[in-house]
């Protein structure tokens, strides 16, 4: 399988294995001289000349695709999930949103306040914060936005520029419910309001069972603290919530009895509904799952086996089932999912394929342990109206053609 992306691993891959097949033609221990035999290359860098912090091999060149508004402080990057593994977004391939650019923090200054409906009002150090007793947990964080531009048509050209906008991370932090009850939430208490310290000021309310559920004040990513970008020094994770609301540089919790109405939420993240209505809070990121590999921009290299490859997630709980279709949707088969398959998380989906080299469309179909099903884009439209921006979760086609190249499609 090529991609059309300079120095994609999965093409020098390929080449080394069209090397190997002309080597076979020769005798085998011409063969074997031609690989084991050759002389060694000799001594590699020492640990001295590598860095003290690690770097990727300078032949892997993933990168996040980026793109801004206006001055550039509004703006994001996508996650290449093409060429991804497993479950996990590697740091530095974690997607963002950037409402004002990302703040300069200094962990040592940062303070969170915690006000209103609360027993005791308090701020914390991070020191502080991080002597509270902490959980890990894997989770995927996606924008309300992602696949915004294939609505009304399928326009991106890779799996980046139609699904980038999730990623997924081990998150460590302190659960909110314990700090909220170490203060002592007042009875009448209904939401809290988070608020970041970034010159965009997000502000979101999120509704106190939630707050008390699986809300968790994060300070690390997959091991080490988070990145500027992903809300050093600290950022509210609210799993399987829309991304907008898993705030980030977070310095102001204010416990209170209803929704702020704040800016964003009257604005960027109301969505229209086709009977005239808005839907003011849209908390829960829907069941969805997309084919990774193949993909749009790849090409498959002739008839032959193929492992399908995909992610699916859920923000209202764990993925039951992935069905996918190799026959544009005439028929259905049971994806295996790869453990670990954790709630509101990333779960990472495959299916042996051996293509006959003709025209076809993949796709594949999540269902929930609530029992949802992913929709086709004609089933969201009845719900969302066709030309909605947020939210969107439909059934992806990756069309291939008979020379193996993979376009996005609607049908
Ligand atoms: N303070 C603050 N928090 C924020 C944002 C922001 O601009 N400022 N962007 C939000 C949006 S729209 C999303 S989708 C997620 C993105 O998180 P990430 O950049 O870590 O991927 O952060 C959210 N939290
Ligand atoms: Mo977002």
């Amino acid at each position: 399988m090529k991609s059309n992306q300079t120095g994609n691993p999965t093409r020098r891959h390929f080449m080394k294995a069209g090397m190997a097949t002309s080597a076979a033609l020769l005798s085998s221990s011409a063969l074997a001289q031609e690989t084991t035999l050759e002389p060694s290359r000799g001594p590699g860098k020492t640990v001295m000349e590598m860095g003290y912090y690690g770097e990727r091999s300078e032949y892997v060149k993933d990168a996040r695709m980026k793109g801004n508004r206006g001055t550039g402080l509004i703006g994001g990057s996508l996650t290449p999930l093409q060429h991804g593994h497993g479950i996990v977004t590697p740091s530095g391939l974690h997607f963002e949103v950037h409402h004002s650019g990302v703040p300069d923090i200094d962990p040592s200054e940062h303070k969170l306040l915690i006000h209103g409906l609360v027993g005791e009002e308090k701020v914390f150090t991070m020191e502080d914060l991080m002597r509270f007793p902490t959980v890990n947990r894997f989770h995927f964080l996606e924008c309300a936005g992602n696949g915004m531009g294939e609505w009304m048509s399928p326009r991106g050209q890779t799996v980046q520029q139609t699904h980038g906008l999730t990623s997924c991370s081990q998150w460590t932090g302190v659960p909110l419910k314990v700090i909220l009850n170490e203060l002592g939430v007042r009875g009448d208490a209904k939401w809290v309001l988070a608020e970041g310290d970034d010159g965009a000021r997000m502000t979101r309310s999120i509704p106190m069972w939630k707050a008390m559920d699986d809300a968790i004040l994060a300070f690390a990513q997959n091991g080490e603290f988070l990145r500027p970008e992903q809300g050093f020094p600290l950022r509210l994770l609210v799993p399987g919530f829309e991304g907008n609301m898993n705030v980030k540089w977070l310095h102001r919790l204010e416990v209170g009895d209803k929704p702020w109405w704040t800016h964003h939420e009257v604005t960027e993240y109301a969505d229209p509904r086709p009977d005239d209505k808005i839907r003011a809070f849209s908390f829960i990121m829907e069941g969805r799952s997309v084919i990774t590999s193949p993909s749009a921009g790849m090409t498959l290299n002739g008839p032959g086996f193929y492992e399908i490859s995909g992610l699916a997630w859920s923000g209202a709980g764990t993925i039951k089932k992935v069905e996918v279709s190799m026959d544009n949707g005439n028929t259905w088969h049971d994806a295996n999912l790869e453990a670990p398959v954790l709630p509101k998380c990333h779960t990472r989906f495959t299916l042996p394929w051996t293509w006959d080299g003709k025209e076809t469309t993949l796709m594949s179909r999540s269902t929930d342990d609530t029992g949802y099903v992913q929709p086709t884009y004609e089933g969201m439209y009845k719900l969302q109206g066709p030309i909605g921006l947020m939210h969107n979760n439909a059934i992806q086609n990756w069309h291939i053609a008979q020379t193996g190249e993979i376009t996005n499609v609607r049908s």
